[in-house]
């Protein structure tokens, strides 16, 4: 690609020391960056010095664009969206932002001149964990086509001090290290020690007489201050960078000098670790909520910081908060910054001494709302004592909100007590508990699922009742990835050979033009290109995971691969049971013909979730005896990957034959790894779940290997009685593979390890991976005649990235932006 003809681009620019892009420019920033920020020079530095002064001088051409951009919004007034996100999984900065500013060609030179090896400082950059999984990474991806397509946002979040745990695995059991992400530095982020705001914590409240009107004061017992900490978000080949700010819990600095003064040393002390706690570390845990005090507090203080920065931004450009909703549209990212709701209300009544009509007024045409889950472990609720001990002023405005709004129920479905009930923003029956996505619900003015099929299923399901009431707040808004780092960095072979075939770069920035190869998926050359560009990537990851996990593979086998959070409702172990008969196969029968395939999976579980824990050991297992079998390991192997992350999966997409999307129908809202392996050639193998649905209509039937229970069969099948046990008794291979799980094979003879696996799927089998099994195994069998047809297969994988166009984030934030946020594009120019 290259990097001269695009905007942004060295041609025309400053040749300033801090902003040129030129190589000698490069060259000598960085050398500057080396000696005045980090003290060294070119002879003693360390990997990890020459990845800092990398980062800096690559910051200093973004922060030239970040300030530009920041004075054209101001100028232009315009809308701004402010996405509301406990967690930003960005993955590492310095390769994605070398590519968004189009320098990524020139620097590898200028860094070959200084003899640097460009590949280990990339490596160097630890990445900045700040989230679990799907719903983080796509908040990511946001960013990045929010400051592409050149809208005025702003991502608002914490900043932890500890991210997601790093997984080492030992023995074959998952172990959970602590992430010290900020150990070396960040070199991406800029301090803002001015920007901070008060949030309160317990207490109690009071009533008092302000002008004729009773008004209340919150006198908390703990008062914390969020610090801004700013990192510039660039687009690609624009001008525009956005803000990602973050907030980070501290004593506010006169911290209880009282407390101090009359002897209470330890008290004053504690109080700062206390405040300090809040934005110290990432609740690990992705789907089920824990319910923990602490985890209300993080959500609370960076709903209040964000919001009061909003109110400061406001007051300062229009010095009134009247037009508050026509400025900001605030997206809430799950129901995690929910309590916005009644925040934002309490800053306007309480601080800003405004009536509850227009104030609410106001709150409900600010926010929108976006659901990421129908698990019912998964939807967050907190107990009325817990919520009202922390945030007692916060309580008496979901009161009110909730009087109010049964108000309306009750005058709209007369007499329906029952319904009122469901709808209430408190649960009444289990302990009294405050439901968030309600709250969120009736404090928005859109609401969206994730992908059409859980669209549909949060208005039939979860939120029906609001549905019924509202039907046209409710939305859907497919997910989708960023090109740049999923095509772009992941897998440069692919875009160099995208490029070519359009003739330009223009498909990075609208997906749908690689429309344009679907004519060469029929043309031999082009076939050619493929499979070298593919083996490559294949010897790539190979190598990779000789190094870093210790494993060989062979690059010629069919690479069967499933990352994501580990779960029972994604279902790896339905997978594992396919490796198991494939294993019992070869045994029975060594010569059968069967297509050698590696097996490779990743993930985290959470860490109290023990059967996850189980299923990681499981993996392992298989893999420690099939590995080593000699009668099978020219055909079979199987890998487990540790510490799967942004960082880690870059090396995944590029060499993956086949994507497993197996998650038990109805229960993935959308998936996104689905989406990250079909445009870079992967085959799905999927069941109708999620965004799978669309990818499948998108790339054509042909092209996907569909299988399984429809969600409302598995529904039937459930309500006329499920017996797992029963299906095992008619289907000899899965009663011979859960058998030999059993028998102690995997488990050096211990017959007890994983007997609380087998008995749960024989027995319960809440996900019903023994009812899509036989299904899942027939697909897998034509898989493997289709990868026997290499013609075909590549035909088949060219059609998939020629038609993944839909999953862009591009084209989901141009959806937002559309239908639901009403902002247009401001460009900033240099
Ligand atoms: C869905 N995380 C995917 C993805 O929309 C979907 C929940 C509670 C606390 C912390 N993290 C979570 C999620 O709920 C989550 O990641 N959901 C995922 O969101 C993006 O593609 O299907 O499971």
């Amino acid at each position: 690609m290259s990097d001269m003809n695009r905007p942004g681009s060295a041609v025309g620019e400053s040749d300033h020391i801090r902003t040129g892009l030129s190589k000698e420019q490069l060259k000598q920033a960085y050398i500057d960056n080396l000696f005045y920020l980090l003290g060294r020079f070119l002879e003693v530095a360390t990997p990890h010095d020459s990845y800092m002064a990398a980062a800096y001088t690559v910051r200093d051409r973004m922060l030239d664009r970040w300030i530009k951009t920041a004075r054209t919004y101001k100028a232009s007034q315009a809308r701004t969206v402010c996405y509301l996100s406990a967690e930003f999984l960005l993955g590492p900065h310095l390769a994605k932002n070398l590519i968004n500013l189009g320098i990524m060609e020139v620097s590898r030179e200028a860094g070959a001149e200084l003899g640097l090896d460009f590949e280990a400082i990339l490596e160097q950059e630890e990445e900045p964990g700040l989230g679990n999984g799907g719903l983080g990474r796509l908040a990511a991806c946001y960013l990045d086509s929010l400051a592409t397509l050149q809208i005025p946002a702003i991502g608002y979040g914490i900043r932890y001090e500890f991210g997601i745990f790093d997984q080492l695995i030992e023995d074959g059991w998952q172990v959970e290290k602590s992430d010290v992400w900020l150990r070396d530095g960040n070199p991406w982020e800029l301090p803002r020690p001015k920007l901070r705001f008060p949030v309160r914590f317990g207490g109690h409240t009071e009533t008092f007489q302000d002008d004729g009107r009773v008004r209340v004061r919150w006198i908390p017992d703990l008062v914390v201050e969020g610090r801004a900490y700013d990192t510039p978000i660039l687009g690609y080949g624009v001008s525009n960078a956005n803000l990602l700010r973050l907030w980070s819990a501290h004593a506010p600095e006169s911290f209880d000098f009282q407390a101090f003064n009359t002897g209470d040393y330890y008290g004053a002390v504690h109080a700062k670790v206390e405040a300090e706690t809040i934005s110290k570390v990432l609740y690990p845990n992705d789907e089920p909520q824990a319910g923990k005090e602490l985890r209300l507090k993080q959500q609370y203080f960076f709903a209040s910081c964000s919001l009061q920065d909003m109110i400061r931004l406001q007051l300062g450009a229009a010095g009134t908060l009247e037009g508050f909703h026509e400025k900001f549209v605030v997206q809430l990212n799950d129901t995690h910054p929910a309590i916005a709701v009644a925040e934002l209300m309490r800053l306007l009544i309480d601080e800003h001494r405004m009536d509850w009509e227009p104030a609410w007024e106001i709150t409900r045409r600010t926010f929108a709302f976006t659901n990421h889950t129908l698990l019912p472990e998964a939807l967050e609720t907190w107990t009325v004592a817990l919520f009202g001990r922390l945030l007692p002023r916060l309580l008496e405005i979901v009161y009110e909100i909730n009087r109010r709004f049964l108000d309306k129920v009750r005058m709209h479905f007369l007499g329906d007590e029952a319904r009122i009930a469901r709808m209430s923003l408190i649960d009444e029956g289990h302990g009294r508990r405050i439901r968030m996505a309600h709250l969120a619900t009736v404090g928005s003015f859109a609401i969206n699922g994730v992908a059409e099929m859980h669209s549909e299923l949060v208005k039939s399901t979860i939120l029906k009742d609001f549905h019924d009431l509202w039907p046209e707040r409710f939305h859907n808004v497919t997910n989708g990835v960023t090109p740049r780092r999923f095509i772009i960095v992941s897998n440069p072979r692919l875009a160099r050979l995208l490029t070519e075939c359009c003739g330009d770069d223009g498909w990075v920035r609208d997906m749908d033009r690689l429309r344009s190869l679907e004519p060469l998926a029929d043309d031999v050359g082009f076939h050619e290109d493929w499979r070298r560009m593919k083996t490559a990537a294949k010897r790539d990851l190979a190598d990779w995971l000789r190094r870093r996990v210790g494993v060989n593979v062979d690059p010629e086998t069919l690479f069967d691969v499933q990352v994501k959070r580990i779960h029972e409702y994604k279902r790896q172990h339905l997978n594992v049971l396919h490796i198991i008969t494939l294993y019992e196969r070869l045994k029975a029968e060594p010569n059968r013909d069967v297509a050698p395939r590696t097996f490779v999976f990743g993930g985290k579980a959470a860490p109290g979730y023990l059967m996850a824990k189980l299923i990681i050991k499981l993996i392992n297992s298989v893999a420690e005896v099939i590995n080593q079998d000699p009668q099978v390991n020219d055909r079979l192997r199987v890998v487990f990957m540790p510490d799967f992350n942004v960082k880690n999966a870059q090396h995944l997409y590029p060499a993956a034959d086949l994507s497993e999307q197996i998650s038990m129908a109805g229960k993935e809202a959308s998936g996104t790894g689905n989406m990250k392996f079909a445009m870079n050639g992967a085959l799905t193998i999927g069941t109708l779940d999620g965004a799978n649905v669309e990818i499948r209509e998108e790339v054509g039937d042909e092209n996907f290997f569909l299988f399984g229970h429809t969600a409302e069969q598995l529904q039937r099948l459930q309500a006329e009685g499920y017996r797992p046990w029963e299906i095992c008794n008619d289907r000899f291979e899965l009663r011979s593979a859960l058998d030999l799980i059993a028998s102690g094979l995997f488990s050096h003879g211990d017959k007890e390890l994983f007997r609380p696996l087998v008995e749960n799927l024989l027995y319960q089998d809440p996900f019903m991976v023994l009812a899509d099994y036989e299904l899942y195994l027939d697909r897998q069998t034509e898989v493997s005649h289709a990868w026997r047809d290499p013609k075909h297969w590549n035909r088949m994988s060219i059609l998939n990235v020629a038609r993944m166009g839909k999953f862009s984030s591009d084209r989901s934030i141009r959806d937002y932006c559309e239908r639901i946020w009403r902002v247009r594009p401001v460009p900033a120019e240099l």
